[in-house]
């Protein structure tokens, strides 16, 4: 049973995964997106339905992509053993097999968003190295079946011609982000010719996020060389342009702090935070081009193709908007778009804020939707009032007494007039605010509960600038954003 079936499983394995190291490393060396395991899986991840994705991200968070990753490799084995076993028994199967995976490589590799012709190549010729490798070992003789020596020295042989493909990839693909983290670090961003307001007395540290919360569907992080960068902007403008980096280092910048939301996040939720941004501000930049008064769509084009849509009239309105070059006085984090992305207060990221930009065409809604747009969500993207208790944590040990409730609100744009929290059933009582640089920024709340022994809820509401309270009703963040009040449970002792 294990000569007919065990050998030629492992075989197919290995014959795909040596076909696979080569396809990468090919890959590696010429270009990077092209590589099958990131192809399949940004192809799937383009394909999933709304509801898996918000499932994945909620239920999964930054893990969804090693989770992906392991599926997809669970699925190759399951694969590519069945191949193994078949070719044994007729050898084209093995052909075919190896024909399915390449085509299937290469058909995600294409069908990717930034996908050039040549992307489906390293596919293919994995997918060739493993049909030939696993014809030829499948002969009618079975020799390598049979003979256990010559299974051993096949095996062995195979599985380290795909280490040393597989480190190899590696090795190229560690080398050329090394140089990329070093051009990073060697960068000195000039001062902004508008500084940030300081901050006012009173601001808790927690005020800027740790680590900001990371939301893409980049399977690996774009590295992107800073000195042949490039940002083209046309469409519907007077002028078209293509700006080096240092050509926007060369405009006067902004640094501003604004807190950043996703608009998966749901309520309660960790994918919100604030930082310090410097960046150059859009509306100026763009008036210099000239753009055609009918151009309402602002489309932004990422490298590795993402297209996010923002409302021209948002760029123009006074806000904010910007290209941001700098993040808590550094340049952006690779993960956070180096060497530029955009950031549009009062909108949420996937209408505001596309990371490793590399395009911005001028067109309208009518005539063009952007990813998320056609996949169902809304085109515009404005935040939605929202409070978060984060203090106490959900189910925490409290003891009885003066407990301090903290959490964040935030309202970009609008700003945050009120908070209020209500224990149990009580009335809504009004939290303190502590001070804010701008109506951009979450807002930052305490309040004193005299807490009794016995088991509590607590909710928290918003009331933002222009007087409106935060919407009781629960909704789900698809398709424009949750609503509903924060609550949770609080046992004193
Ligand atoms: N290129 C690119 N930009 C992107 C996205 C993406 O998937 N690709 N996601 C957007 C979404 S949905 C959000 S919420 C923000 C998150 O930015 P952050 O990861 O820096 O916090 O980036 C936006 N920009
Ligand atoms: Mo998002």
């Amino acid at each position: 049973m294990l000569q007919r079936t065990g050998k030629p499983a492992l075989i197919g394995v290995l014959s795909a995964a040596l076909g696979v190291a080569a396809a990468e490393l090919l890959a590696a060396a010429t270009r990077p997106a092209a590589g099958p395991l990131v192809a399949v899986g940004g192809a799937v991840i383009d394909a999933a339905p709304t509801p898996v994705k918000e499932f994945a991200v909620r239920t999964l968070g930054t893990n969804d992509k090693p989770v992906l990753l392991g599926t997809i490799a669970l699925v190759l084995v399951l694969f590519t053993a069945t191949v193994g076993i078949l070719s044994f028994r007729r050898r084209w199967t093995g052909i075919a097999g190896a024909a399915i995976f390449g085509i299937a490589g290469a058909a995600a590799a294409l069908a990717r968003p930034a996908a050039e012709l040549y992307d489906a190549v390293p596919s293919l010729f994995g997918a060739a190295i493993a049909g030939l490798l696993l014809y030829r070992l499948s002969r009618p003789s079975r020799e390598v079946v049979i003979d256990r020596r010559k299974f051993l020295r096949a095996a062995i042989v195979i599985s380290g011609g795909a280490l040393i493909a597989g480190g190899a990839a590696e090795t190229v693909k560690r080398v050329r982000g090394g140089a990329i983290t070093k051009s990073r670090e060697a960068i000195s961003l000039p001062a902004a010719a508008d500084p940030a307001k300081p901050l006012p007395t009173g601001i808790d540290p927690g005020f800027y996020s740790d680590k900001l919360y990371r939301v893409d569907t980049a399977l690996t992080v774009p590295r992107i060389d800073v000195s042949t960068w490039k940002l083209r902007i046309h469409g519907m403008v007077g002028k078209e342009v293509s700006l080096s980096f240092d050509d926007l280092l060369k405009r006067p910048l902004i640094e501003r702090d604004i807190t950043l939301n996703c608009v998966s996040n749901e309520v309660g939720g960790p994918y919100v935070g604030t930082a310090r941004w410097l960046g150059v501000p859009l509306a100026p930049l763009l008036a210099e081009l000239g753009v055609d008064p009918a151009a309402d769509q602002l489309v932004a084009r990422s490298i590795e193709g993402m297209t996010i849509g923002t409302p021209v009239a948002t760029v123009n309105d006074g806000r904010d908007a910007m290209l941001v070059v700098g993040m808590n006085g550094e340049p952006l984090p690779l993960e956070h778009g180096f060497p530029v992305r955009m950031l549009t207060p009062g909108l949420y990221g996937y209408a505001g804020a596309c990371k490793w930009i590399t395009e911005l065409e001028l067109t309208t809604f009518a005539d063009y939707d952007a990813y998320w747009v056609q996949r169902g969500w809304g085109a515009e993207g404005p935040v939605k009032t929202a409070s978060r208790i984060d203090k106490p944590k959900p189910f925490a040990d409290i003891q009885a007494g003066k407990v301090t409730v903290a959490g964040v609100a935030w309202a970009q744009g609008r700003g945050i007039r009120n908070v209020e929290v209500r224990v149990d059933d009580r009335q809504w009582e009004k939290a303190d605010l502590l001070p804010v640089p701008s109506s951009d920024t979450w807002v930052q709340w305490r309040y004193a509960w005299q807490a009794t022994a016995g088991p509590h809820t607590l909710s928290v509401r918003a009331t933002d600038g222009t007087g409106a309270i935060q919407p009781e009703q629960r909704v789900t963040p698809f398709p424009d954003g949750a609503t509903g009040w924060h609550t949770i449970t609080a046992t004193v002792g």
